[in-house]
């Protein structure tokens, strides 16, 4: 019987604690694979249990004691990866994942894609039952016995293994670690056998150090590299950056910055990404994007040199800046995201002209440039940035009285947003420091949110800021059990539901695509809305010990909502405010708009 206690851990935050004397002797297959995961330092591994990996579930409980790694149980195993996909985007850290034999693994499937195409670092541990047909039990074990189950997601895996005997674990998870936690990151998946894990050791099994088997260290670009690109820089009167997917540090971040001012570069940035440079700099050109903007397209066209620091679409974003024609200026990119291409999937996006390719790790271009570029500081005014917008007034909500409300509420509190759904008002909210945003879900899978905000929230606990997920009325509700994790575990994470009641991107599709055949777009809702009922989202985080404020409907009330969200966050519980905001707004404008395409045709 397990006897819970609750203990303080940065915040509210509760471990299980196995009760009993822990048995410490390294007695079988899978207390090799725990001893890993220990002497790895991999703070927390989130799991979904299964029987495939009963025998690691033992060593983690009963051998290592829950602790170094502890164990967050998650209700599903997409979940269990999209928080550790959250985790790494806040610490740039792997931790580890536990997936029972392929339908966990089936499960998690699409959050290790995000994770993928995010290139975030994770060790997730998978099981499979024998592969010893011989140890078999009837039924269960051949039915959750796959022959290649890492086959299953090695096109969206950095590596995977299956060791063959306890003997082999120790290399393979050195291995899986090393990979995982060098630049470019992905994730990696080792399959245990569980034959292999329950098998009793016979002699001891060898720990190599893993100190002699570090990640490795940044790759840099070749110095002649550097010295032409620093040579057309230094050269260049009008050039823009392109900051993409580069590392949040505070010192990679001012560098970053150093770089623009050395160059009196205009600097653009990626939603997808999250906040790498200063949005609110006067050389930041225009609101992060994702899809390319008008100030931006203008900043690109305006340019005579345009340097990509790991950009991730960098042949899409200059394909739309000229019209898919020739690019007319020299483009510089550094990055390294080539070493993970492998034409299974097309993350890698349009093939992009480029001149002079930095190949190394982004942040370690930029320190080189630096090094490499004539000292000073060229002049160049800045850029004339639009007033903001004043907020629409009236009783239903729109997503900048939202931000105004969770500012106010915030106060000097530093915040992290760990989602932003769409239509979130940057321009008001700029981002100042690494941990501002931490970018999109990456593979575009919907569900991911509240796992990526818990993620995000378990590695900023204790840090003083506050963890908020702006998140879908679909993407929420896709994932809504996730919230019991950060229920049961005492993560603090503030879940602001920006709630359309409606797939309101599949909407504006349906929409376009009835205009181009002359049809009805008023119909863009149909199959889309997520109404009558509207899901009571606050409820169903109540259900699972989570505070649920809302749904709030009136702009007035945003103001006291807020208060009481913000406080409660920042007394280390978790809680999800459900602000219904206002769809209408586009869909009144698309009626009117409908009538008279329909007049029309
Ligand atoms: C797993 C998955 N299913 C479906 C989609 C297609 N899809 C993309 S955006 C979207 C709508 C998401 O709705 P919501 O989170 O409420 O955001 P909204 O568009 O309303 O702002 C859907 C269904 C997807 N990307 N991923
Ligand atoms: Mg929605």
């Amino acid at each position: 019987m397990l006897d819970r206690k609750d203990r303080g851990s940065g915040g509210n935050a509760r471990i299980d604690e196995p009760a009993g004397a822990l048995d410490s002797r390294i007695g079988w297959g899978s207390d090799v694979a725990a001893q890993m995961l220990r002497r790895l330092e991999i703070p927390y591994i989130a799991l979904n249990p299964g029987a495939s990996y009963r025998g690691l579930h033992d060593s983690l409980v009963n051998h290592l004691g829950n602790r170094t790694p502890e164990m967050l149980m998650c209700l599903h195993e997409e979940h269990a990866v999209a928080i550790a996909q959250g985790y790494a985007k806040a610490t740039g850290r792997p931790m580890a994942v536990a997936l029972h034999s392929n339908v966990g693994l089936m499960h998690g499937a699409m959050a290790i894609f995000n994770a993928w195409c995010d290139r975030q670092p994770m060790l997730i541990i998978g099981a499979t039952g024998p592969v010893d047909a011989a140890l078999r039990r009837p039924w269960i074990d051949w039915i959750h016995t796959a022959q290649d189950q890492g086959g299953l997601i090695r096109n969206f895996v950095k590596w995977d293994d299956q060791p063959g005997s306890a003997e082999a674990i120790p290399e393979s998870m050195l291995r899986a670690w090393q990979q995982t936690a060098s630049a470019p990151h992905g994730p990696v998946y080792v399959c245990l056998d569980a034959a292999i894990q329950e098998k009793e050791l016979g002699e001891p099994v060898a720990f190599p150090d893993p100190a002699r088997y570090r990640p490795l260290a940044p790759s840099r670009a070749d110095a002649g590299t550097v010295a032409e690109a620093a040579r057309r820089l230094a050269a260049a009167e009008r050039p823009v950056i392109l900051y993409g997917r580069c590392r949040r540090t505070r010192e990679d971040w001012d560098r970053r910055v150093a770089l623009a001012e050395r160059l009196g570069a205009r600097m653009l940035s990626d939603l997808k990404a999250g906040s790498m440079v200063p949005t609110d700099h006067p050389l930041h050109a225009a609101n992060p994007i994702n899809k390319l903007s008008q100030p931006a397209k203008a900043a690109l066209r305006d340019a005579d040199l345009i340097l990509s620091i790991g950009w991730i679409d960098l042949g899409g974003v200059l394909h739309q800046a000229f019209d898919k024609g020739e690019v007319p200026v020299p483009v510089i990119h550094a990055g390294q995201d080539v070493h993970l291409h492998n034409g299974w999937g097309k993350e890698h996006m349009a093939l992009p002209p480029v001149d002079v390719h930095l190949l190394g790790d982004p942040d370690a271009c930029v320190a080189d440039l630096l090094a490499a570029l004539p000292a000073g500081t060229r002049q160049a005014s800045a850029v004339a940035k639009p007033a903001a917008r004043e907020e629409e007034q009236g009783s239903a909500i729109n997503l900048r009285q939202v931000a105004r409300a969770l500012q106010d509420a915030a106060g000097d509190t530093p915040v992290t947003f760990s989602a932003l759904a769409r239509g979130w008002p940057v321009d008001i909210w700029p981002h100042r420091d690494p941990l501002s945003y931490l970018g999109k879900d990456g593979g575009g899978g919907v569900g991911s949110g509240p796992g990526i905000t818990i993620g995000a929230a378990l590695a900023l606990k204790g840090s003083g800021r506050l963890t908020v997920g702006v998140l879908g009325d679909g993407d929420c509700m896709m994932s809504i059990n996730a919230l019991w994790t950060a229920g049961r575990y005492g993560i603090p994470a503030l879940f602001l539901v920006a709630n359309n009641r409606s797939y309101y991107n599949d909407e504006l599709h349906q929409e376009s695509v009835a205009r181009q055949r002359g049809r009805n777009p008023a119909n863009r809702w149909i199959g889309q809305s997520i109404d009558h009922p509207a899901p009571d989202i606050a409820r169903l985080a109540e259900a699972q010990g989570v505070e649920g404020i809302g749904p709030i409907t009136e702009a007035k009330d945003l103001a006291s909502a807020f208060e009481r969200a913000v406080a409660c966050v920042k007394a280390g519980r978790p809680c999800l405010i459900d602000v219904h905001i206002d769809p209408g707004h586009g869909r009144k404008i698309t009626e009117s708009m409908a009538d008279r395409s329909m007049a029309k045709g």
